[in-house]
């Protein structure tokens, strides 16, 4: 940011809070539960949780504003840099032997805006596992479990094998629960899958997938679905499918325009 721009979003962003303490005779009392309220989500490791799902999706919309194809969608809290490059094609995320789940086909294609096909675009695909929990943010899951990096073929055609997420809850103990509590809303955002994409045309795009029909995604708590972020879905049944185990096949094609 310039100091041009800092100067002019930090005086707007103290001239509205200080018009919000006015507007609402807010008290010292008030105050203080305020910045002692931040500072309890530092101290749990939730303040980056608190914004996302307060804020991040008006961020988001305003990136998204005008854009020609695919749409961006919020990163959330839990993304970590250095996930492991999955050895393939065919690639599996990374996985306990026995980890819980129904089977999940994640495939499309990337191209252009224009509906060129991109090769060699870097996928960082990260999720929760069926216990609704994400590796190294929550206890006892390997590292880098369901995180991982693989790219499209030539034809920016890709296709990796995991399980299907749930619904991620908020964690209910936590400052950001206590507020959730207090504005009487749920706890739930609808089962998604996060990735990054990375290629030369388009730079770095931040994508966030839904299931169609899934619980809550007329009521995220964190208020970041879309309707473009929605995947294609076909439930295979077990008997139909090769290894007889039911699996969900889910397509999204993603076409970006240039940074
Ligand atoms: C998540 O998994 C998430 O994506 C967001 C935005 C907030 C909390 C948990
Ligand atoms: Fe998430």
């Amino acid at each position: 940011m310039t100091n041009d721009r800092v100067l002019t979003v930090v005086e707007d962003l103290e001239r509205t809070l200080v018009e919000f303490i006015r507007k609402h005779g807010i008290t010292h009392a008030e105050y203080r539960a305020a910045t002692d309220l931040i500072i309890a989500e530092v101290e749990a490791g939730e303040a980056s949780l608190l914004f996302d799902v307060f804020l991040e999706a008006a961020a988001t919309d305003m990136d998204n504003h005008g854009r020609t194809g695919s749409i961006e969608a919020i990163e959330g809290p839990f993304y970590l840099p250095g996930a492991p490059w999955l050895e393939g094609p065919p690639y599996v995320m990374p996985q306990r032997p026995d980890e819980a789940g129904v089977p999940l086909i994640f495939h499309g294609r990337v191209t252009s805006e224009t509906g060129r096909p991109l090769a060699e675009v870097e996928f960082d695909l990260w999720h929760a596992d069926a216990a609704g929990q994400y590796s190294q943010i929550h206890p006892n899951i390997p590292d880098w479990n369901l995180r991982g990096r693989f790219r499209s073929d030539a034809n920016g055609v890709f296709s990796v094998r995991t399980i299907a997420p749930p619904p991620y809850e908020i964690p209910k103990n936590g400052p950001t629960g206590t507020v959730l509590d207090a504005l009487g809303r749920h706890f739930f955002r609808p089962a998604h899958l996060h990735v990054k994409l990375r290629h030369e045309y388009f730079g770095e795009r931040t994508s966030q997938l839904y299931f169609p029909g899934g619980e809550y995604l007329d009521s995220d708590v964190a208020n970041a679905v879309r309707d473009e972020l929605v995947l294609d879905v076909t439930f295979v049944e077990g008997a139909a499918a090769a290894d007889g185990k039911s699996s969900v096949d889910a397509r999204y094609d993603f076409a970006f325009a240039p940074a």
